[in-house]
């Protein structure tokens, strides 16, 4: 069973990762994942916290010689902050004039509910745990689901398709096309359609101009997934349903939807169905002989994949820290006063995607393994060749 954790704060020494129940003799690319580490910290919107940090997975157990053993994995990602927060965030008792107090809570963020809900006089803790930079970690453990994948045959990649009113005309993007858009070394919004990313890049020009912030929506696609990954047979079985989790766990995404989800509740059902077709003489790569003429469901019928792309978006809300803050109140005297401001980002949507993708790989990875099982590589692609045959056969 594939299972992952997380640990770390923000201006913490450093955030570490566990994977365990990944087989044994999957290669590991050291250089995958330091660019996927990489790819998180891009983007048009993000702040001078991104300057300082170099995101590199230092792994510390579960690989040797380049490949997987089967134990668990663990990942360290140091945080080069840390030597700016060593006094004010220190493990022992240390001094505590020297501790950041955050003076009041910013509305949108954890800071509140957090205080309250651990008994704190103020949010400093809260938000060191809350803050996104835990999705590094995510996305360092998300890397070696990709890999597993794309043994496989199966690869995720995401796009932005709106970033504030800015949206693509069109988001259905051929697969080729993402391909490309992940082999930029610049990544400005992470949007497949060049005119659009620059009215999105006009949109976090606004917000950076007038101290506000800016949310989005990124799509998360993956390619080659066969069908039978999920079921309908229990609640929690339901591949949509996991997804939906993965994506909704990340910080600051308010919404997940597949395929044309949203849309599809507001239309009819001629409109929004994928009708089936069917021919014997398949492309090689192909599941099987049936096709569809669109690609509304996202990919998943009845809970269970259905071999199209399966299709996440994720809706994001703008960053809870405005230079011009909103009101609040002081966790001192109880005053009324701005809310708290700390360095932040503007924009960060190109980098939820990629964070999105780790879960999905994550998500697909412990499917695929649930219906294939093996402990070692040999053993997981024996038994996912087996049942390619059985599709084919269907
Ligand atoms: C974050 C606040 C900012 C972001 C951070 C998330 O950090 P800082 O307070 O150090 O400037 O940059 O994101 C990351 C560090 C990251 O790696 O994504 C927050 O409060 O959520």
């Amino acid at each position: 069973m594939l299972r992952y954790f997380t640990a770390g704060e923000s201006h913490g020494e450093a955030l570490v990762a566990f994977l365990s129940g990944m087989p044994a003799g999957l290669k590991v690319d050291q250089a995958f994942i330091d660019r996927e580490l990489w790819r998180r910290q891009q983007g048009f919107g993000r702040g001078g916290r991104m300057k300082i940090e170099k995101d590199v997975a230092h792994i510390m157990s579960g690989v040797r010689h380049g490949s997987t053993i089967g134990a668990p994995i663990a990942i360290l990602l140091e945080n080069k902050d840390w030597k700016n927060w060593q006094e004010s965030l220190p493990v022992e008792a240390g001094d505590p004039g020297k501790h950041k107090r955050v003076a009041s809570p910013r509305p949108g963020h954890a800071d509140l509910a957090g205080a309250l809900k651990y008994n704190f006089p103020e949010a400093r803790y809260v938000l060191e745990r809350a803050s996104a930079r835990e999705s590094a970690a995510r996305v360092a453990i998300g890397a070696l689901a990709k890999l597993f994948l794309r043994d496989l045959g199966i690869e995720v990649l995401s796009h932005v398709i709106a970033v504030g009113k800015a949206a693509v005309k069109d988001a259905e993007i051929p697969w080729e096309k993402l391909q490309q858009l992940h082999q930029k070394n610049e990544v400005l919004l992470n949007c497949a359609d060049a005119e659009a990313e620059d009215r999105m890049k006009a949109e976090v020009d606004q917000a950076l101009r007038t101290g506000d912030s800016v949310g989005g929506v990124f799509e998360v696609v993956a390619h080659g997934v066969p069908p039978g990954l999920g079921t309908f047979a229990q609640w929690d079985e339901r591949l949509d349903g996991m997804l939906a989790q993965a994506v909704m766990s990340l910080q600051a995404v308010k919404a997940v939807e597949i395929g044309t989800g949203v849309g599809s509740a507001v239309s009819f059902g001629s409109a929004v169905h994928d009708e089936i077709c069917y021919s014997k003489d398949t492309a090689a790569n192909a599941f099987t002989g049936f096709t569809r003429r669109s690609n509304h469901a996202g990919g998943i019928e009845g809970g269970i994949s259905n071999g199209e792309d399966i299709l996440v978006r994720g809706y994001l809300k703008p960053i809870s820290t405005l230079r011009r803050p909103l009101g609040s109140v002081s966790f001192e005297t109880r005053e009324p006063v701005k809310a708290a401001y700390e360095r932040s980002d503007v924009c960060v949507v190109p980098a939820a995607g990629v964070g999105a993708e780790a879960m999905v790989a994550l998500t697909l990875a412990k499917c695929a393994l649930e219906k294939f099982g093996g402990d070692s590589m040999s053993e997981t692609l024996r038994n996912f060749c087996g049942y390619k045959k059985q599709l084919k056969k269907f």
